[in-house]
Parts: C-alpha cells; sequence; structure tokens
C-alpha cells in the first residue's frame, strides 16, 4: 500500500507556487489561513527586504486573512517559507516554494523550464511503512528524516511527472531546498551542467561546466544545459543514501541517437 503524509500547504501544493516577478515590482501577497486548519501560518519572502520578510504582517490564525506588499529589489531566486513557530516543523510540513526575480531584461530564452525543490520528511513510522504516517517532532529536532523528496512525494518527478526534453533543446532547472535541513549535492547522472548560477545569483556570471552544485536549506541554483543524447537521465542529491529514501527524479530526452556523442 502506499505511504500518506498530512502536508500543511501553499495553495494545496507541494512546493508552493512558483512566482515569477520582475526586478522593481511591488509583490502584493495575500495570505489566507483556511477555516479548518489546525493553527497559525505565515510567509517569509527570502526575495523580500524588511523584517521576516513579511512573517510578521502575514501571521494569520485559522480563518484569518493578512496582505503586506514588499518592493522585488534583488533580481534572484528565492526562497518563501512558512515562519511559525517551530518553523523547521511548518517547512517539513511542505510550506515552501520558490519565487523568481527576474533582471531587468529577463533571462535568456531556453526551451524548457523546470521547478524543482527538495524537501525532507520526518515520520515516525520507518521508511515504506504502508498507510498513514505520524509526523516525529523527535526526529525532527535530530535531523534524522525518513524521506527526502523531489516536489513532495516519492516518485514525483519519476513515475508521476517526469521532465520531458527533446534532443538539441536547452533545459533550465530552478532548484532550491526547503529542507529544513539538509544541504543539496545537486547533481543530474549523465548530463553536465553548461551553466550554472550559484547560490541562484543571477547577477554574478555563472560558472561553466558542472558537475554538482551545493544548494544549501533555504537556497537556490540555476542549471542550464543542452541535451545532445537521448535517454533516461536521473535527477539527485550526490548525498546518494537519500535516494533510498525517495529522492530521485527522471528527465526523459526523446529524439535521435547520437553515435558520434555516446554509445
Ligand atoms: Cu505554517
Amino acid at each position: 500500500g502506499d505511504s500518506v503524509y498530512r502536508y500543511w500547504t501553499f495553495n494545496g501544493r507541494v512546493p508552493g507556487p512558483f512566482i515569477r516577478v520582475r526586478v522593481g515590482d511591488t509583490v502584493e501577497c495575500y495570505l489566507r489561513n483556511a477555516e479548518d486548519s489546525w493553527m497559525a501560518h505565515n510567509v517569509d519572502f527570502h526575495a523580500a527586504t524588511g523584517p521576516g520578510g513579511g512573517a510578521v504582517l502575514t501571521t494569520s490564525m485559522p480563518g484569518e486573512e493578512h496582505a503586506f506588499r514588499f518592493k522585488a529589489l534583488n533580481p534572484g531566486l528565492y526562497v518563501y517559507h512558512c515562519a511559525v513557530p517551530p518553523v523547521a516543523m511548518h517547512i517539513a510540513a511542505g510550506m515552501y516554494g520558490l519565487i523568481l526575480v527576474e533582471p531587468e531584461d529577463g533571462l535568456a530564452p531556453v526551451d524548457k523550464e523546470f521547478y524543482v525543490m527538495q524537501g525532507e520528511i520526518y515520520t515516525e513510522e520507518p521508511f515504506g511503512t504502508p498507510g498513514l504516517l505520524t509526523e516525529s517532532y523527535d526526529k525532527l529536532l535530530n535531523e534524522r528524516p525518513e524521506y527526502f523528496v523531489f516536489n513532495g512525494h516519492v516518485g514525483a518527478l519519476t513515475e508521476h511527472f517526469p521532465l520531458k526534453a527533446k534532443v538539441g533543446e536547452t533545459v533550465r532547472i530552478f532548484f532550491g531546498v526547503g529542507g529544513p535541513n539538509f544541504t543539496s549535492s545537486f547533481h543530474v547522472i549523465g548530463e553536465i551542467f553548461d551553466r550554472v548560477y550559484q547560490a541562484a545569483s543571477i547577477t554574478s556570471p555563472p560558472l561553466t561546466d558542472v558537475q554538482t552544485v551545493t544548494v544549501p536549506s533555504g537556497g537556490a541554483a540555476i542549471v542550464e544545459f543542452k541535451c545532445e543524447v537521448p535517454g533516461q537521465y536521473v535527477l539527485v542529491d550526490h548525498a546518494l543514501s537519500r535516494a533510498e529514501r525517495g529522492l530521485a527524479g527522471y528527465l526523459i530526452v526523446e529524439g535521435e541517437e547520437q553515435p558520434d556523442i555516446f554509445g
């Protein structure tokens, strides 16, 4: 049977919605906490300049709505998350996402863009136990997750929604780590990142020809590469024990074999 985990979410999904604005934009955020919610929630945008990234201004008890606005001063790819204490619990429960602040001239065009976030799930039951899982506050505080996941659940980017591209296309992955605790060694097996915007700094020149990029909890990176050879590629955190706890995604590249490059 399936393992089931009761998430807390932004807009019913994990990660939360991908938000895309431009530097200089004023972002208006309305946070409404559902009537049947169990507790207060809020949102801290790492893209915001101001106390708590908006956490205090948006703190909402069940049934309440609060709004605030911020001017996006710095381009980049930023994490947002709930910041109600214990913050690690709200993040582990699924309350994280990414907001892209594009530079004045936007990002260079690519053929495909993807949104991938890494997170951890802490449960009383061991990895793979079927049925409704119980969150473990003890394992959370000891940083002993049972699950590591891309986009919210085991299999999200493998059997359910693999990334897809064609030979010759350029791919951009907006990669973030919700965490709450573990740094990712993000890698795509069989590919080399042509460009990496390390720490998601878009205003710095990208690194070129990179195998693995370190992405801290509460941080992000943008990676770009051309798909030259068809086949199945595997997104991983190269701390590969985590692959045994659910952390993997597929990029499926379709097209003609390229025996002069690989074969
Ligand atoms: Cu929350």
